[in-house]
């Protein structure tokens, strides 16, 4: 009788475990080898691992291309940017909008930028950004770190300030797999090809030291327009190294889109890791017209892209209305003309 009870108990107990394996699969797969964070084993991060790049290709582990599809904050040196990397404003955005990657834009030299301010703000900006990383780690988004080199124009104005932030930050996320580092925004003033190859050289091998295989994303000339200047003359002697192509669609148009053609054609891996449907002031009418075309050339080459901004500033690049004081559960009549756009095409 003893006996019989104590059995049943165990079977009970047996069929309690078994049922909550049913109900909730993926537990005992969370954390399966993929970096020190805890993910679902189905989402987007855990499913591609660690990037690497096959000639012009982002691929995943399995060596199949993967397409990055991103939301890029404002910058995070602002309160137009930083109030929007948490955890339930980028959930609203994977799930609501089908992005799987964000972009964490410090600024350099513009107000309150990494280079420009004291340390009690420096460690407000590594703060964000680890917010930002934990965070997409957590939901199995890709995170791009970038180093927002805008009215600095040159990178190897502060090459030392970079050197020392990517050693850090690239220390800090060594494990993990979700973590790509954008090197210098948007090159600009006459900076060459030259300047910002010796700058990547430098910066890729204080990467290298912590983390063998992470992307590295390098800008290219005016403003990351000449990728194709860029793939007449590629980095040499690194690995998992990628070439960005910025554009706003209003701006740029067929003759831009000739570059990013021939630099596919000479092989670069390129990724656009920053564009709006506006003008290159961040304003002025959309061209939706030219920005489907852009989508379009960039799908047939399986590349990634990144959209600026997600935030409320009343600017036409903004993703949010104005009058949307949301900081995440962003619904869809929060979303500026651009962010209606945006949800489409990622949700496609
Ligand atoms: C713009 C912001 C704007 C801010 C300005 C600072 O949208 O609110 O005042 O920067 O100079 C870029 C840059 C990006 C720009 C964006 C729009 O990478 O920083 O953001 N843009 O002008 N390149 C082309 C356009």
């Amino acid at each position: 009788m003893w006996c019989n009870r104590r059995y049943r108990l165990l079977l009970y107990i047996a069929v309690l475990v078994l049922a909550v394996y049913v109900v909730f699969p993926s537990v005992p797969l969370q954390n399966g080898g993929e970096g020190m964070y805890a993910q679902a084993a189905s989402s987007f991060a855990a499913a591609n691992g660690q990037l690497s790049v096959k000639g012009r290709q982002l691929v995943g582990k399995n060596g199949k291309p993967v397409q990055l599809k991103g939301v890029s904050t404002h910058g995070i040196n602002w309160d137009v940017g930083y109030p929007y990397v948490n955890e339930a404003s980028f959930k609203t955005i994977r799930d609501k909008w089908g992005a799987n990657t964000i972009r964490l834009a410090m600024y350099t030299e513009e107000y309150n930028g990494y280079c420009v301010t004291d340390e009690e703000n420096r460690k407000k900006l590594l703060d964000t950004i680890d917010t930002g990383v934990q965070a997409a780690a957590k939901l199995g988004m890709y995170v791009i770190i970038d180093w927002h080199v805008l009215s600095d124009q040159n990178p190897k104005k502060h090459q030392k300030e970079a050197v020392a932030f990517f050693k850090k930050v690239s220390k800090k996320y060594s494990s993990y797999t979700n973590v790509l580092y954008e090197i210098c925004n948007e090159p600009n003033g006459g900076t060459t090809w030259d300047d910002i190859k010796s700058y990547a050289k430098k910066v890729i091998k204080a990467i290298r030291k912590n983390s063998s295989k992470a992307i590295i994303i390098t800008g290219t000339p005016t403003w990351s327009q000449d990728v194709d200047i860029a793939s007449e003359s590629p980095l040499k002697g690194f690995s998992n190294i990628m070439y960005s192509v910025h554009f706003y669609a209003a701006t740029h148009q067929d003759s831009y889109r000739e570059k990013l053609k021939k630099a596919y054609d000479n092989g670069l891996p390129v990724i656009c890791t920053e564009f709006g449907t506006c003008d290159a002031s961040g304003n002025g009418n959309y061209d939706f017209t030219s920005a489907d075309k852009w989508i379009k050339l960039m799908d047939s080459y399986k590349m990634g892209y990144v959209c600026w901004s997600l935030s409320n500033k009343p600017e036409s690049a903004s993703l949010l209305n104005p009058s949307c004081t949301k900081t995440s559960g962003y619904k869809k009549s929060d979303l500026s003309e651009q962010g209606k756009w945006l949800v489409k095409k990622y949700k496609k």
